[in-house]
């Protein structure tokens, strides 16, 4: 029978849980350890030690299996994180001969040393999905322990690894509740959860989901105790969470205070993971486990996971205000894109007071057609007027966040979203490529390219920014791609290929980002593009067009050390084949061999490139018929 074959029974009378837990039981040893396993969050193909020593690599805290520790920590059980990711990282910061290949091997030592009667692993990214068949392996050839998985990847993924009998169960979606029947279930105490849904395992030849309730997770509780079990002090020293974080300067924890999101945006799968609408924890709850992290674990910066932070608006207007008044002296950031339209002077006003040093906002497509398809709650003129009341608030560095490459996406379309990043000219626009990821409404039919993914043990999956693809941080794309400038020529018509894509983001990230920069001109404020690309260039080290406009805009501040510095970085960081090539491409070459001696000049040569480089553009609007 094929996998498509295999449907999901209804375990409607609740028999078949019981009836293989008890098999489960009596085939492994039972004890009271349980291990939660954090994957490793980068594609190991493209990991760079070097950067990792610097601090570049994610180092996300395991929130979601602090979560489960504390949804399950009445239960008295010996329960134990281990986080790969950091323990990677931290291996390869420390110790001089560790070979980041054989990361498996830290799994291994921790599984003889706790021997533990359940492993729990969480698999949320397509970048985990090798890590995540080689640990789900190693636990299958060792037969030691009952094997769950959950988090995004396992949810949708459920029927393939039951099958390859991976895991004995699948957890789906949010596991607070589920993970508490299933215990009772399987090990030796029985504390009455109510039966849930969404618990998949397999049992006499067919794949079955426990009949329960459709779950919601009353969400609560703060994590405080968790922490007893996370050393968090360990995350800001290993590694990081994105440049705002960097920009701090300051030990960093993650923090939630809602879970979903009140859109429905195809290209996202929060609404298909999380449900429709959005929970929220009390303000008292939030505020209780900062307050604790702030006294008791020294941290200093917070970074919201929240997909929708500002729906509950006086809930967190109440919560930035307890922060300011408490005098905590903390800062924070939200990367994860917030809703324009709950963005207005009061909120932003709080947001500053009460630390905020920057923020994402969705906007994703400068196309009105594209938003409307895609199902962004907003419109291009709600953009157009949050982008000006933001610029009342330069304490924050606001970052917009576009997409290219959507589905049938025409040259056209993604040229609109160039010249919105132009128009907006927010402080930065975080550019990616759109990715197909499970549970988001428009890759329904992509079940090809998943499978592909899994079938390879991961060695499909991309990562979302193409310059992250390979190891020397370089893009390669196959002969007759369009590169350099010549991608403004790009048929308005087509519809661009992957590679394609690869191309378009180049030159969309250094003209929008770099050439074109506000802060790099008479009306912005030089030392804010700084604070920003240094951090962001943590982990691109020898990238030297980050180099060259660092040392623009120093020298744009009267820093003429500073200056002399990256612009020496930024010719030995040229001199490649690649680098010079692209420096031609993109008329950088002139600037860096005649570098401007003064602030006035800089500007004079930066207007000058961005006027040159503008005709390309200005151009293409001209053969569409635009200004
Ligand atoms: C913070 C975040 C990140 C962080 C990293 C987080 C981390 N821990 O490593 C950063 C910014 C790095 C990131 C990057 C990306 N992310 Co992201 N991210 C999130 C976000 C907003 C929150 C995750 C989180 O911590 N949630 C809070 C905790 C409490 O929930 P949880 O982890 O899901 O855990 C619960 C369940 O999943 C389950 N569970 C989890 N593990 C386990 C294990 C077991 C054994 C069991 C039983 C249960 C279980 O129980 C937990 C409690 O209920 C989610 C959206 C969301 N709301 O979940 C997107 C999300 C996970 N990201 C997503 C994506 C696509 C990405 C990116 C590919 C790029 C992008 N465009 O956003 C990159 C890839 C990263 C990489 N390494 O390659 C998608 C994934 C969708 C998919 N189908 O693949 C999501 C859902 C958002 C979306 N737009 O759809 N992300
Ligand atoms: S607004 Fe953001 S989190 Fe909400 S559905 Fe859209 S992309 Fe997803």
């Amino acid at each position: 029978m094929t996998l498509m074959e295999r449907t999901l029974k209804k375990d409607v009378e609740g028999v078949m849980l019981p009836e293989y837990s008890e098999f489960l039981k009596s085939h492994y040893e039972m004890n009271e350890k349980v291990l939660f396993v954090q994957l490793p969050q980068m594609i190991l193909e493209s990991f760079n030690p070097e950067i990792a020593k610097r601090g570049g690599c994610y180092a996300f805290p395991p929130t979601g299996l602090q979560c489960l520790y504390e949804a399950l920590k009445a239960r008295g059980l010996e329960i134990r994180i281990l986080d790969l990711n950091l323990q990677l990282l931290k291996r390869t910061r420390e110790e001089t001969n560790f070979d980041y290949e054989q990361w498996i091997s830290i799994l291994e030592e921790t599984l003889d040393s706790f021997a533990p009667y359940i492993v729990g692993v969480s698999c949320m990214f397509d970048a985990s999905i090798g890590p995540f068949t080689q640990t789900l392996e190693v636990l299958q050839e060792r037969e030691r322990s009952v094997v769950l998985t959950g988090g995004i990847i396992a949810t949708y993924e459920y029927a393939r690894l039951l099958d390859k009998k991976l895991c004995h169960f699948v957890v789906q979606r949010e596991a607070e509740n589920k993970i508490n029947y299933l215990f009772d279930q399987i090990t030796s105490k029985n504390f009455g959860q109510s039966p849930t849904d969404g618990i998949c395992f397999e049992h006499k030849g067919a794949l079955y989901e426990t009949g329960g309730e459709g779950d919601i997770v009353h969400f609560e509780s703060d994590m405080i105790d968790s922490y007893s079990i996370v050393k968090i002090e360990d995350y800001y020293q290993n590694g990081s969470l994105n440049p705002f974080v960097r920009m701090s300067g300051e030990p960093f924890a993650a923090i939630q205070m809602t879970r979903g999101c009140r859109a429905a945006c195809r290209f996202c799968a929060v609404q298909s993971f999380m449900g429709k609408g959005v929970r929220t924890k009390s303000v008292d709850s939030v505020f209780k486990e900062i307050e604790y992290l702030v006294t008791k674990r020294g941290v200093r910066h917070f970074e919201w996971l929240d997909d929708d932070p500002l729906f509950y608006r006086q809930n967190f207007l109440d919560l930035l205000r307890r922060i300011t008044e408490a005098k905590l002296d903390v800062t924070w950031s939200a990367s994860n894109g917030l809703i324009a339209r709950s963005l207005d002077a009061q909120m932003l006003e709080a947001m500053r007071d009460s630390g905020c040093i920057g923020f994402r906002i969705g906007i994703e497509t400068g196309n009105a057609e594209m938003l409307k398809k895609i199902r962004k709650p907003a419109t291009l003129e709600t953009f157009r007027r949050v982008s000006n009341v933001i610029k009342n608030y330069p304490e924050m560095f606001v970052v917009g966040l576009f997409m290219i490459g959507f589905p049938e996406e025409k040259f056209s379309q993604i040229m609109e979203t160039f010249l919105f990043i132009i128009e907006l000219q927010m402080d930065w626009s975080g550019v990616s490529t759109c990715q197909a990821i499970r549970g988001a409404s428009m890759f329904e039919d992509y079940g090809e390219v998943f499978d592909e993914q899994m079938e390879s043990k991961g060695a499909t999956a991309h990562n979302y920014l193409p310059i992250r693809h390979s190891r020397k941080l370089e893009i390669s794309v196959h002969k007759g791609t369009l590169k350099g400038l010549d991608v403004f020529r790009i048929e308005p018509d087509s519809v661009p290929d992957a590679d394609q894509i690869k191309e378009i983001w180049f030159a969309f990230n250094l003209i929008g980002n770099y050439i074109n920069n506000r802060n790099l001109t008479r009306q912005g404020d030089a030392e804010k593009f700084i604070a920003w690309v240094e951090m962001a260039q943590v982990p691109y080290p020898t990238n030297p067009y980050m180099s060259l406009f660092l040392a623009l805009a120093y020298q744009i501040k009267g820093d003429g050390r500073g200056a002399e510095e990256y612009r020496s970085k930024a010719v030995e960081f040229s001199q490649t084949d690649y680098w010079r090539q692209r420096f031609a491409d993109f008329k950088l070459v002139d600037i860096l061999e005649n570098f401007p001696q003064t602030s006035q000049e800089t500007f004079d040569s930066i207007g000058a490139l961005q006027e040159e480089i503008g005709q390309c553009y200005i151009e293409y609007q001209k053969s569409k018929g635009g200004q």
